[in-house]
């Protein structure tokens, strides 16, 4: 069975390119004809790997045309994940099955919400890649990537095929309490390296403020039944940060190239289920009130 990619940005590329190489049927769904021919132009796509590129001609065709979709891998970001998904809607299969690979919360549920005959699967990757130009990505960061179905389900099948793949997935039964995880990990120093304009490392200088978030997500992680992740969000930030020290975070990164960045599906979902649970998180609102107006004041979406 094809994998459809739709979303040939870092991460859609680095899956196509790996599953290309290894043999299996991919392709590109891409936004327009104006698209296709860009991307025909450049005669496939660029995986730099370690400094070595190759070059993988997948083939790709717009959205708007061609064969039903059994299988699709959505690999924008949360604020285009709705009408990425509606525009290809009607290309979809009875009982495909669409993996939604968002950062946050909040964009997947909207999207299952318009497939009711769809099965969609929530990913959350620790890998890493940016795109150095159309077509043309780095694989900047090895890592992990869970996959699970909200409603429960068996295993796919084709979990092998990623392993064949060299794509390190793993199933989760709980992708939520995932996705969850990463979410509090992101609100905890995200958004504080925006406002500090600061490498992640630098936040171990304010321990008071990381800390603070840490209480408040850990109240929130808690409420939503999720007590270990709780419990561990602390130390597991205390970690990343020394891990990731000299690293930019995704969202400074986005905010610094005057990029929309993805503060709805991270703090505003937050925020969203705090007041859902009738949380009081003074201090997460705060940061996320300081966040949108950083935001506006740069002529960047807040939301
Ligand atoms: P990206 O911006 O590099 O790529 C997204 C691609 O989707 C772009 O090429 C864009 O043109 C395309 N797109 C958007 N709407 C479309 C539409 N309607 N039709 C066709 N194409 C459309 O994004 P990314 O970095 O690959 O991130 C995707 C998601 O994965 C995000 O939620 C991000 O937070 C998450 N993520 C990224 C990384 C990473 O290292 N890049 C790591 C972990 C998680
Ligand atoms: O995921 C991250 C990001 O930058 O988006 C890290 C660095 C792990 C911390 O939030």
């Amino acid at each position: 069975m094809t994998w459809s990619i739709l979303g040939a940005g870092s991460l859609g590329c680095l899956w196509a390119a790996r599953l290309s190489r290894a043999g299996l049927p991919v392709r590109l769904l891409l936004r327009d004809r104006q698209r296709l021919n860009a991307y025909r132009a450049l005669g496939g796509v660029t995986l730099i790997e370690d400094g070595r590129e190759s070059l993988y001609p997948i083939p790709a065709e717009t959205v708007a045309q061609g064969a039903p979709i059994q299988r699709l891998l959505l690999a924008c970001k949360a604020y285009d994940a709705e009408s990425a998904a509606a525009s290809v809607a009607a290309r979809l299969a009875p009982g495909a099955e669409l993996i939604l690979l968002q950062n946050g919360l909040g964009s997947q549920q909207a999207v299952s919400a318009h497939l009711p005959r769809t099965r969609c699967l929530y990913a959350s990757s620790t890998e890493g890649a940016f795109r150095e130009s159309d077509f043309r990505v780095v694989f900047a960061g090895h890592g992990q990537t869970w996959l699970g179905d909200e409603h429960g389900g068996p295993t796919p099948a084709w979990l092998t095929e990623l392993e064949q793949a060299g794509i390190p997935a793993q199933w989760s039964e709980n992708i939520l309490e995932r996705l969850w995880r990463k979410l509090a990990l992101n609100c905890a120093i995200n958004p504080l390296t925006v406002l500090h304009q600061c490498r992640n490392g630098e936040l171990a200088g304010h321990p008071d403020e990381v800390a603070a978030l840490c209480d408040e997500l850990g109240q929130l992680l808690h409420a939503c039944n999720y007590p270990a992740a709780a419990q561990e969000l602390q130390g597991d930030v205390e970690r990343v940060i020394a891990a990731t020290a000299a690293n930019f975070s995704s969202m400074y990164q986005d905010v610094a190239q005057g990029r929309r960045s993805e503060i709805a599906y991270l703090l505003g979902h937050a925020c969203r289920e705090g007041d859902r649970l009738h949380l009081a998180l003074p201090r997460l609102r705060a940061v996320h009130e300081r966040l949108r107006a950083y935001l506006v004041a740069r002529g960047l979406p807040d939301t």
